[in-house]
């Protein structure tokens, strides 16, 4: 077979609407709400022909693909790349890209780790930290780049300290270990590559340093995956490999929310004042944040047998995109308004950390930085003023932002 052939099953007929759209150009990216709707309006179920794989932009079928994993799996990986015939950048995650029995035993240990209970423990230190940091940069007149000075700097400090990894080379290597990773669950187009390159320029190897026992504080998230290990819920090597996926997920997604909901808020002065009126409603308003605008937008699963969606057939090994970011702004879910930012709804059940088996095992500790944080501004800040266009990371499968250029006004 030449390198240029491939043993993926192409559907032999297509019956379902097809689009050319490519959702990872840059230009869909600016702004990917419009081709949400029409990708919505399409139908349950369409055909990205690009890349051969199925797509779902409406909250329902989305919700019932992510709840059926013994149809519709992970361990192909959760990218558009199929495991079973192309090669995976790293060693498969084995939380991640995984199906049950494998998958409940790993989970449990990280689940047990993320769990309320343990992540209430930290509250008060993220809290101080929230403080020294807003604290800090209204001092010094509250005119930031909010990226590096805000969205980056709180979880490279509270979430890097709650693993346990050293401080030494954070700043330079863990933003980009996970943006590689996020640009991995995407086709393998420039954005991949230029990013692998980089990544390959230290941030793989730090990071696999920074995994191991002898290079991890004794009270961290990561000893505790050791410990774990110790006890024999875990393999010896899987405890590095949990660390790893930590250290994966849980820095680049939080990074983004902070910057979402930086943006979010400068253009809404209204919805600012709100949560500046009453600090409590900082949770309430991360979770509309969150499904305003959905930092992780899509990903895939893949078919283990022959199976339909609203009538559309398709065989095993087959791709489908899940557009979380869509299933956030459904109006056959959310009803007329999707399209609003009000932190006063009820946006609980969006789909920003997935559903099902997968979903997000860290969402309780992402909830608590954004939470954290959100309520010092919420008390030492009245308004947030946006002073030049913010600047778009562009990233295959989460939305951020690279330089965002705002003004903090003390209350
Ligand atoms: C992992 C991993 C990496 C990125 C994201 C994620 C969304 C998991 O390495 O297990 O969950």
């Amino acid at each position: 077979m030449s390198p240029m052939e491939s043993t993926a099953q192409r559907p032999v007929a297509v019956n379902a609407p097809v689009t050319d759209l490519d959702p990872y150009a840059d230009a869909v990216l600016d702004d990917p709400y419009p081709h949400y709707e029409r990708l919505r309006e399409l139908g349950p179920i369409f055909y990205l022909s690009r890349y051969d794989a199925y797509g779902l932009a409406r909250h329902a079928e989305i919700d019932a693909v992510l709840r059926d994993p013994a149809t519709f799996c992970s361990s192909a990986g959760v990218g558009l790349a199929n495991f079973h015939t192309t090669a995976a950048w790293r060693k498969p995650s084995i939380i991640l890209e995984v199906d049950p029995p494998m998958h409940a035993r790993t989970r449990k240990v990280v689940a047990g780790l993320l769990a309320p209970a343990s992540i209430n423990k930290l509250r008060p230190t993220f809290e101080q930290q929230a403080e020294r940091l807003v604290d800090a940069l209204l001092q010094q007149g509250g005119q930031i780049d909010a990226v590096p000075a805000l969205c980056e700097a709180y979880p490279l400090k509270v979430f890097a300290d709650a693993v346990g990894i050293p401080a030494q080379g954070r700043e330079t290597y863990l933003l980009p270990y996970g943006d590689m990773v996020f640009n991995a669950f995407g086709p393998v187009n420039e954005r991949f590559q230029a990013c692998l390159a980089k990544a390959q320029q230290g941030a793989i190897e730090w990071i696999g340093e920074v995994c191991k026992r002898e290079n991890l504080t004794s009270d961290g998230l990561g000893m505790q995956l050791y410990q774990a290990a110790d006890e024999g819920l875990l393999a010896p090597d899987e405890a590095p490999m949990l660390v790893r996926t930590l250290l994966s997920a849980g820095l680049d997604t939080t990074v983004f929310t902070l910057c979402n909901a930086v943006l979010s808020f400068a253009r809404h002065p209204d919805q600012w004042a709100l949560v500046h009126a009453n600090p409590a409603l900082a949770r309430q308003a991360l979770e509309e944040v969150l499904r305003y605008e959905s930092t992780f937008h899509s990903f895939y699963r893949t078919t283990t047998r022959d199976v339909d969606i609203a009538g559309v057939q398709m065989a095993p090994e087959q791709k489908i995109c899940v557009l979380i970011g869509s299933a956030n702004r459904d109006p056959r879910r959310w009803g007329e308004t999707a399209d609003r930012f009000d932190v006063t709804r009820r946006a609980v059940g969006n789909m920003a950390f997935g559903t099902g088996i997968h979903g997000c095992a860290g969402q309780m500790i992402a909830r608590l930085e954004g939470e954290t944080l959100l309520t010092v501004l919420a008390r030492r800040v009245k308004a947030i003023h946006l002073e030049g266009a913010p600047s778009m990371h562009y990233n295959n499968s989460v939305r951020g932002y690279t330089r965002m250029p705002v003004r903090l006004v003390a209350a």
